[in-house]
């Protein structure tokens, strides 16, 4: 049988493709996934070789503004990222895991950029020793501070809803980058030889139903009986239980095979442990656009209206009819706390 090698579609043609589809638009959403995806390709590089150049691996020796040690990755990627986007024709200002505050930029270009980003630029770093995969996440809100000036904390503390886009780059087998726009979520992968993200996974839809759920069980102790009600349902249908202590390898397997991913409260995180505006919020976009659902397990994530920049909620997302079951055996915990 011969292969026919199928025409390849890079990012940048597709992102321009996409413009083409309104008018109106200038290209400078395009344009900023693309800065996005370079500041992506330089971090896979340094992930990639991790382990054969020396002073790679291990702790920065600094600890971030949530108090978690910083290896030298995470800072080398947080860097990368704030440089390239500094340097955008579109970014205004970024905001970080890494950094206690927004980053406002105040040249002449950036004062006059519409979008914002968010981003973890490493998230799951604590797995580079261990070679697991690992990722960058990213979310990109429309200003809502005039243009000609800096932009201000205001437009990092949007809900999720007002997303223009979002989206990881997954460290991993291959290197892909994922992100869904209004118009639906698409994955491109690395094509090495050509050092372009080239599209892969056109149009991705979670599926409905799944059987594999994504918890870290070692918390059973301190989850509430909704929880442990729910486990117990996954358990009893013989579902699969991953987990890779990864947030963005955990859900490119969900969105890729279906399932459920959750990172309860617990009697220890009153709130979980995972950020809303640069973790949370994009996945929950990226999800919703493929067709699936995120809950805190008592509101629809992106309706959530932020009060800090790097607060934290509780998650469970992923194939639709998994996401509802689990809530319906929260909505129990709920008649408890009312009680
Ligand atoms: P735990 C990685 O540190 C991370 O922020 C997410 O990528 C991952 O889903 C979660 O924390 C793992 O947390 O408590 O299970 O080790």
């Amino acid at each position: 049988m011969t292969t026919m090698a199928r025409k390849l579609i890079t990012l940048d043609e597709f992102t321009i493709h996409e413009t083409r589809q309104f008018p109106q638009a200038k290209g400078e959403l395009s344009a900023l996934l693309r800065d996005i995806g370079l500041a992506c390709k330089l971090i896979n590089k340094q992930v990639m070789k991790a382990g054969l150049v020396e002073g790679i691996l291990g702790k920065q020796g600094s600890t971030n503004v949530q108090g978690e040690e910083q290896m030298k990755l995470d800072v080398y990627a947080d860097n990368m990222l704030i440089s390239v986007l500094r340097n955008s024709n579109d970014c205004a200002g970024i905001a970080s895991e890494e950094n206690d505050d927004a980053l406002c930029f105040d040249d002449e270009f950036s004062v006059n950029s519409k979008y914002v980003v968010l981003f973890d630029p490493l998230d799951g770093s604590s797995n580079i020793d261990c070679n697991a995969s690992i990722g960058t996440i990213f979310a990109i809100y429309r200003r809502v501070s005039p243009l000609g000036q800096p932009c201000t904390q205001a437009d990092f503390m949007q809900s999720g809803k007002n997303l223009m886009a979002a989206g990881y780059v997954i460290y991993g087998s291959s290197t892909m980058m994922v992100y869904a726009t209004r118009r639906g979520a698409n994955g491109f992968t690395l094509e090495p030889s050509i050092g372009e993200f080239c599209l892969s996974h056109p149009n991705i839809q979670v599926k409905s139903e799944g059987k594999i759920y994504s918890i870290n069980q070692g918390n059973w102790n301190k989850y509430s009986e909704g929880v442990k009600q729910y486990l117990t349902h996954c358990m009893n249908e013989s579902y699969s239980h991953r987990y890779i202590g990864s947030m963005v390898a955990d859900m490119h397997r969900t969105l890729i095979k279906g399932g459920i991913f959750m990172y309860p409260a617990d009697s220890k995180n009153l709130q979980g442990k995972l950020r809303l505006l640069y973790e949370c919020n994009p996945m929950a976009f990226l999800v919703e656009a493929a067709g699936g659902l995120a809950s805190t397990g008592t509101e629809r994530i992106l309706d959530i209206s932020p009060d800090k920049l790097h607060q934290r909620v509780p998650i469970f997302i992923g194939s639709k009819s998994m996401v509802e079951r689990a809530l319906a055996c929260l909505a129990a915990d709920q008649e408890v706390a009312a009680s």
